[in-house]
């Protein structure tokens, strides 16, 4: 069993009032709250350690240099990719993304083909974009049904030697849908030689993550949504594509030799690291795969699933509020709205008031509101953190927003 006091002990942030009732944090989706351990951990590098990486040869900096590189093989382990220098240390999915896109440029030509699916965040979306427009290369989109499911019969009529790149997430951020991305990327392999990139931000936080059997060819996430600081994130590569494609930025420590005529670029993972990176973050990253790994993702999402089964069970009694994606395997959020009440964001600030942090409007993702014909939704995430008595008063909450508003 989960000792939830125990772990609420470690997010001081979780113990205030705000607008004069206790802390209901429900937009775990958006940024999760940090641990002591995490918070420690920064500080830790910032009074005692703080230098730069990789250059220096005096203490601090091989210091330095050697925990970030601790926190690279934890987060090797977490994942468990088969080399450290697989694990490339971002800002996030979005530089993830961006980079993966930007590296395959000179892979893709005119016609190739890149598919996403319809329940992308934008980030999963215009990177993509952008390398058609560099390319000349199309976007094809995995439909969904009425209950957000992914139509994988779309794969089997649209992949083919044209295709490219599969991009998807493994969790929708606006719905909590589950995607099947085994099924995905079987279908994949069997019938194109794509490459296979999995949007990671809302899993990693919840699902133990096995970049090898996943067999994906990049796994991005995320560390402000895993408990670690805000600006971490992890884009995962097979080494065998990581040294054939681009880097993406150009600089200082992404080099072996730069003279004036050509320059050739450092070994894995820094050819995909230049300038100097977020090296507490990155450090305190590593804090937040042991905090994570000291609970077990058994207890983790169990605790996670319960609070879910029971959100959905609460808020399916009020009348006239529909949950999108009811139907479907989910996990961490549930996003809905009251029939009626077509502004989201006015059920937002009722809740808001009552201290209840919930996110509404679109997620960054348009194409899904769009296929529901409606701005936006209210949703609410979980983290291991929340509990049940959290959810009644949600309830609660949604209750006498309806009453206000209808
Ligand atoms: N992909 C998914 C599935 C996401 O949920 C997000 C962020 C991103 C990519 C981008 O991550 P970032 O860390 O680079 O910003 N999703 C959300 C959200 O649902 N609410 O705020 C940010």
């Amino acid at each position: 069993m989960l000792d939830l006091q125990h772990i609420r002990n470690q997010f001081p942030i979780l113990n205030q009032q705000v607008n004069g009732k206790p802390l209901v944090y429900f937009d775990n989706a958006a940024t999760s709250q940090k641990p002591l351990s995490v918070m420690n951990s920064w500080e830790k590098y910032y009074s005692e350690i703080n230098a730069n990486v990789h250059r220096g040869i005096h203490t601090l900096s091989q210091l330095a240099t050697e925990e970030m590189e601790l926190s690279r093989r934890k987060i090797q382990k977490f994942i468990n990719a088969k080399n450290d220098f697989e694990v490339i240390f971002t800002k996030g999915t979005t530089e993830g993304i961006n980079l993966i896109a930007y590296s395959l440029t000179n892979l893709i030509k005119e016609n190739d083909e890149i598919i996403i699916s319809y329940l992308e965040h934008h980030s999963n979306i215009v990177p993509w974009q952008m390398l058609c427009e560099r390319t000349g290369a199309k976007l094809k989109v995995i439909p969904i049904d009425e209950n957000g499911i992914l139509q994988l019969d779309f794969l089997d009529k649209n992949l083919s030697e044209k295709t490219k790149i599969v991009s998807v997430n493994q969790v929708s951020n606006a719905l909590g849908i589950v995607n099947p991305i085994d099924e995905i990327i079987a279908k994949t392999r069997a019938n194109s030689n794509a490459m296979i990139v999995i949007d990671g931000a809302q899993s990693a936080p919840h699902f133990k993550i096995d970049v090898q059997k996943i067999d994906c060819d990049f796994f991005v996430f995320s560390g402000h949504k895993m408990y670690a600081p805000m600006a971490t994130g992890i884009l995962y590569g097979k080494e065998e594509i990581l040294r054939k494609i681009q880097p993406f930025h150009g600089g200082g420590e992404m080099i072996a030799t730069c003279t004036f005529e050509k320059t050739t670029y450092a070994d894995l993972p820094f050819k995909f690291e230049a300038g100097t990176p977020n090296v507490g973050g990155n450090i305190a990253l590593g804090a937040a795969v042991d905090f994570i790994e000291n609970i077990s993702h058994e207890h983790l999402q169990n605790h996670e699933n319960a609070l879910l089964d029971y959100a959905q069970k609460q808020l399916l009694q009020i009348e006239g509020l529909k949950i999108y994606g009811e139907n479907a395997h989910r996990t961490g959020v549930v996003s809905f709205n009251l029939e009626g009440i077509g502004i989201s964001s006015d059920v937002g600030m009722i809740l808001d008031k009552l201290g209840i942090a919930v996110r509404t409007g679109h997620h960054c993702t348009q194409p899904i509101m769009n296929f529901f014909n409606i701005a936006g939704t209210v949703r609410a995430s979980f983290a291991v953190y929340n509990t049940f008595e959290e959810i009644d008063i949600l309830f609660e909450g949604v209750k006498k927003a309806q009453k206000m508003l209808g």
